[in-house]
């Protein structure tokens, strides 16, 4: 037999439920390599940084954990924030720090309407609804660019300044990885969302760059959209959409948007990509650290778990990935829900059964 190709990966659950998410998605990762007869399996390194960590140290994650990171196949992450920490200071320090130091510029994010799962949306109950959200990961408003100033005046008197870079080439290399995924989709289509009418520098580069790179995939329809007509055309047209790219804080907004017509921020999957492989990608669900139902074993898994397919694709285990995903909804369509989603299973369980339709959905992809 070929030698057992081993992956090694880089677990960070971090803060909240993304402790109970990441155990989740192990699980079931670990089942898939097993039911890989030898084909692969792999090397789990667990990292405890995250806001506890924090507490103790000081700092978000070890002062050499870049380094650390680097030498590793991905990284599995789960969610980041707590009480004891401002979010700003617990975002750059870990999960900001990992995506923008490994040049992780481009991140997918799929709304996956699952079977067996209500969707507020009413068209749901009739119309095929699948669309992938692509987020500018490296630049946008999330640059880091500013700073405050002029607290010496007196109460009242501070200024802050954020700025938003918008570079050509991180436009174009994120445009155009937009438009090579719509190749690949059966609905060949790209929507390009920005606010050019009031942000009349950064946004009308963005907007100039989609219009040249389109000429590149005549093959890919296209459209270029304002926020604001987006986010009415996410509830009242979704069927229109197919890749829908936009910048850093606008992408992050709409992921949120499209899991919650999905039925639940706990459903959805995302994956930071370094596409060039110079450095590990971060797989992770889209919602954060939930404090409200933390630490009680309730919590949704089908983002994480979604997630490590999306890792397993990356690995060019396309058809384990699919396995997993029909997995999820052989799952959903059986009525294994967790709360959030209107069942009563708790993580564990609607884990279990994720696990228990591998074997299944293995003949059928
Ligand atoms: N698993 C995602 C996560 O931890 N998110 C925390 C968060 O607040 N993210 C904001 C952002 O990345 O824009």
């Amino acid at each position: 037999m070929d030698q057992t190709r081993v992956f090694k990966i880089a677990s960070i659950p971090a803060d909240g439920v993304g402790k109970e998410v990441v155990a989740a998605g192990r699980k079931v990762l670990q089942a898939v390599a097993a039911q890989s007869n030898g084909k692969f399996a792999f090397d789990w390194t667990e990292f405890d940084w995250g806001c506890e960590y924090y507490a103790k140290h000081g700092v978000m994650m070890a002062p050499d954990g870049l380094e650390t990171l680097k030498d590793f196949d991905s990284i599995y992450f789960g969610a980041v924030g707590w009480e004891n920490v401002p979010d700003h200071v617990s975002l750059w320090g870990l999960r900001l720090n990992i995506t923008q130091n490994f040049d992780q510029w481009a991140n997918i994010r799929p709304v996956k309407f699952l079977p067996g799962v209500t969707s507020p949306l009413r068209k749901a109950d009739n119309t095929e609804l699948d669309w992938i959200v692509v987020r500018e990961n490296s630049e946008g408003e999330y640059a880091g660019l500013g700073g405050r100033s002029l607290s010496g005046r007196g109460p009242g008197n501070e200024i802050a300044l954020q700025t938003a870079l918008f570079s050509e080439k991180g436009c174009e290399r994120i445009i155009r990885f937009a438009f090579e995924l719509a190749r690949t989709r059966t609905v060949k289509k790209v929507s390009s969302v920005t606010k050019s009418n009031a942000q009349q520098y950064g946004m009308v580069l963005w907007d100039e760059t989609f219009e040249r790179v389109a000429l590149e995939f005549p093959d890919v329809r296209t459209e270029s959209v304002l926020v604001d007509a987006m986010s009415a055309k996410f509830i009242l047209n979704p069927e229109d959409l197919s890749v829908v790219v936009a910048s850093n804080l606008n992408a992050d907004i709409f992921s949120d948007l499209g899991s919650a017509l999905a039925g639940s921020l706990g459903l959805a999957a995302s994956a930071n990509l370094n596409p060039e492989r110079r450095f590990p990608s971060m797989f992770e669900p889209v919602h954060g650290t939930a404090p409200d139902i933390a630490g009680q074993g309730i919590c949704n898994p089908i983002g994480a778990i979604a997630s490590a397919a999306l890792m397993l694709d990356h690995f060019g285990l396309q058809a384990e990935a699919r396995q997993v995903q029909a997995a999820i909804e052989s799952a959903t369509a059986a009525g294994q829900l967790t709360r959030d989603i209107g069942g009563t299973a708790d993580t564990q369980t609607a884990t279990d059964a994720i696990v228990a339709a591998l074997s299944s959905t293995l003949a059928a992809v």
